[in-house]
């Protein structure tokens, strides 16, 4: 009994000259890409690309910005050449939501990636739900990180914005037929096949009627999708993009999506 226990030790003694526990412990995300869409986001960057970076290790971080002028282009350049595994894709200029996070998924193609995750550079998602969004595509195509999903969880917002949102989702769900609570999340995990249906497809929408665009054509496709419950929080730093035409598009694209696929348009 002595000697067993004397062997046990000497053995956690020899494994940990070679392996500390971190690294037993900690899986790995080498086969994943992060796509953020940024503008005008520094100073959330400058916390939140360090966190991913340990949250997440082995994951490529692709941060596509429209040449903020608040200096992003320069931090993304400062921080890819400390830390590889962040790619920045600097574009000309502002050029809207859903083309920034296509730019992302493309590159997240070409550079081999199995699992890609879109979130907000704002801190509105939490980077801690990044791991569990990746684990739930064992069971899905799409996994979304859903503020809707077995109630509503979200952290300072004004009532009237809650209340356009909850709308927004509602009407969605009407106009197309989802059975998802919370359709326009950009809080998503995708695997690899789902990304190449969305970026071989024609798009139309700008703004954030891109994120409810790509998950009905997912969803009319046959990709399955599942709700992981999230919690929402209000942007940490900086200012909101919405727009008025942001809005209107949000009002007609769900017609336009639905009168397409009931006369069999892609
Ligand atoms: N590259 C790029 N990123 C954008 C553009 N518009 C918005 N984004 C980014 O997309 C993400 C979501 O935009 P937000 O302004 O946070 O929109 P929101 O989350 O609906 O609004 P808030 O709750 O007020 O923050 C943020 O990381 C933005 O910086 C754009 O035109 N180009
Ligand atoms: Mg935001």
């Amino acid at each position: 009994m002595e000697s067993q226990r004397e062997l046990h030790f000497s053995c956690r003694r020899f494994l940990g000259k070679f392996t500390s526990p971190k690294i037993l412990l900690m899986p790995s995300f080498e086969d994943t890409c992060l796509v953020l869409a940024t503008y005008n986001e520094a100073s959330n960057l400058t916390n939140l690309i360090p966190r991913l970076l340990e949250i997440v290790p082995g994951a490529r971080i692709i941060v596509v910005d429209d040449n903020s002028p608040d200096g992003t282009p320069d931090l993304l350049a400062r921080f890819a050449t400390e830390a590889p595994r962040v790619v920045p894709l600097v574009r000309p200029g502002k050029q809207g939501y859903g083309s920034a996070v296509l730019a992302g998924f493309r590159k997240a193609l070409e550079l081999g990636a199995a699992k890609v995750v879109t979130m907000d550079s704002d801190f509105s998602h939490d980077p801690e739900s990044v791991p569990q969004l990746i684990e739930a595509l064992d069971h899905a195509d799409i996994s979304i990180g859903s503020r809707y999903f077995q109630g509503v969880r979200i952290l300072n917002w004004h009532v009237s914005r809650l209340l356009l949102s909850l709308f927004a989702n509602r009407y969605v769900k009407t106009i197309l037929g989802f059975k998802v609570e919370d359709a326009t999340s950009g809080f998503r995990a995708y695997r690899r096949p789902a990304i190449e249906a969305i970026v071989a497809a024609p798009l139309r929408s700008q703004g954030y009627s891109f994120l409810v665009e790509i998950l009905y054509g997912a969803h009319r496709k046959g990709f399955s999708m599942i709700e992981v419950p999230i919690i929402y929080a209000e942007r940490r730093e900086g200012q909101s993009k919405m727009s008025k035409g942001v809005i209107m598009e949000a009002v007609f694209r769900p017609w336009n999506l639905r009168f397409r696929a009931l006369l069999g348009l892609k």
